[in-house]
């Protein structure tokens, strides 16, 4: 059985204590990931803060090529690692799977490459002149999750690197071993020290976010853990980016033409078996096009073939894990025993974590399924009367990253999105994330931004040089 290893100072270090993962579509081993230690832990800071100075000295424009190099190095292994992400995600290869979050991966590290944020003169006249420069914060601890694990470490880690930090990384017990897979690669093209791993559970992510040499922590999960993480960071004063998943809102105008708009509305949904931060998880449907609009998606979904992902034909795969296979069905059964009209679609395999394409109609806001992030297949469609009452049910529940308005006409949904308390309001599309436009959430789902300039400036401190003349 093979065994995989944290990098710690550019090394593969071997961890005295392992888990076994196991494909979630197949039930398959797929190896040992390490376990580690809060010692280790310990080592993997020290590495980190050993390399910064050295790292944050180097030309600008030399840690803009090392990033293009990591670039390339995705690019080239990519097929590699999408195969791993199948089989440990569950994610299909094909479509908006496996493949798709590598070129993602490739992206969100090519564009902090060509992004620069030179020293900006704030203030000038003729006694003084004022210029704030971007430095580097220090080593980096980024937490990430298991349903996009690699793409989101990458939005983690690129931009902390890029402005000079270093970074010591803690995938998701879950996912391990594509992102130690992915760390191994990098590690061929930067400095030793710039990036590191550690693994294990909470434990080790709460040893690691309150360590004092920890600067910066990035963080990607649930607002449980947030929280956690901003009482841990009490213990180094890191500031924090919090990314804690949404329960969006899509809202389609009436008389919105169902044809038109069903497959945005599915993948929206849908994309990942619904494990994503910003899809559609609250669906409102004027009541005069409930019947259009729920008959599209019932095509669409009827026609999704399921299975294991690495058979290129699938498009749909299992979830993740048994915790939340198990979550998504007791809110489903929720559903179902207080009357609402649960509508599933597909052939499901034997073996794994699949779950039905479920849609969930006749029900309403208050009911567990709408008012809590069921993070997978099963999508509640609620009937509304008028555009306000709509607009009130989707800012009615504290999370805020997404929501998306749906009409014929772009102008009339754009005066609606502006009242959406959302990090992000897409018109007739969902979860159209791009790493130049700013993300993040209001409310319960977070602060901070990540991508672009904003996710640059995010992992620097301002320093001011201001000068008497
Ligand atoms: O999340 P956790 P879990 C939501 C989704 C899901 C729920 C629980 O609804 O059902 O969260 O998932 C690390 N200090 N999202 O249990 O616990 C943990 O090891 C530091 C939405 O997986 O938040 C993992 O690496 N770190 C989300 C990471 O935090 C700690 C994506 C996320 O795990 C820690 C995933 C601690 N005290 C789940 N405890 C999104 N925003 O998209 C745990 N961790």
């Amino acid at each position: 059985m093979k065994t995989y290893t944290n990098s710690v100072n550019g090394q593969s270090v071997e961890a005295a204590d392992h888990q076994e993962i196991f494909n979630p579509a197949t039930g398959d081993s797929l190896g040992l990931a390490p376990l580690s230690t809060e010692s280790d832990v310990g080592s993997a800071v020290d590495a980190a803060r050993l390399a910064q100075p050295g790292w944050a000295t180097i030309s600008d424009q030399e840690r803009r090529d090392t990033v293009a190099r990591v670039a390339q190095v995705l690019e080239d292994n990519s097929e590699y690692l999408a195969e791993l992400i199948t089989r440990e995600q569950g994610k299909p290869l094909s479509g908006p799977g496996s493949r798709f979050e590598m070129q993602a991966c490739v992206g969100w590290t090519q564009v902090p490459a060509a992004l620069e944020l030179p020293p900006e003169i704030v203030f000038e006249d003729e006694k003084r002149k004022d210029i704030l420069h971007r430095v580097p914060l220090g080593v980096v601890a980024a937490i990430a999750p298991w349903n996009w694990p690699l793409m989101i470490a990458i939005w983690q880690i690129i931009p902390a690197i890029r402005m000079g930090n270093t970074v010591v990384l803690k995938p998701s017990e879950y996912t391990p071993i594509a992102t130690l897979e992915m760390v191994r690669l990098i590690n061929q093209v930067l400095p030793p020290g710039v990036l590191n791993t550690v693994s294990g559970d909470g434990r080790i992510g709460a040893a690691l976010t309150s360590h004092p040499g920890i600067d910066k922590i990035m963080f990607t999960g649930s607002e449980a853990t947030g929280r956690r993480i901003i009482e841990a960071s009490t213990r180094n004063l890191a500031p924090i980016t919090l990314e804690l998943g949404g329960n969006d809102a899509a809202i389609i105008l009436p008389g919105t033409d169902a044809g038109a708009i069903a497959e945005g509305l599915f993948w929206g949904a849908f994309l990942n078996m619904g494990q994503t931060c910003a899809c559609i998880k609250r669906l409102y449907v004027h009541e005069s096009d409930y019947e259009a609009v729920v008959g599209a998606l019932s095509t669409l979904a009827g026609q999704m073939p399921v299975g294991d992902g690495m058979d290129e034909s699938n498009l749909i795969g299992p979830l993740q894990n048994e915790m939340q296979y198990n979550k998504v069905k007791e809110l489903v059964a929720d559903a179902r025993a207080n009357g609402c009209e649960v509508m599933e679609f597909g052939n499901m395999p034997d073996t794994g974590y699949f779950l039905p394409l479920t849609l969930v109609g006749n029900i309403r806001d208050g009911q567990r399924l709408v008012d809590e992030e069921q993070f997978g297949p099963a999508l509640p469609v609620i009937r509304y009367q008028s555009v306000d009452e709509a607009v009130a049910s989707a800012n009615g529940l504290g999370a805020g990253l997404g929501a998306s308005v749906w009409a014929n006409d772009p102008e009339q949904a754009q005066q609606i999105a502006l009242n959406l308390e959302a990090g992000t309001v897409w018109i007739n599309q969902h979860g159209a994330i791009h790493p130049m436009v700013p993300f993040g959430g209001n409310k319960n789902s977070g602060y901070g931004v990540e991508f672009g300039l904003e996710g640059l400036k995010a992992v620097t401190q301002p320093r001011v040089i201001s000068v008497k003349k």
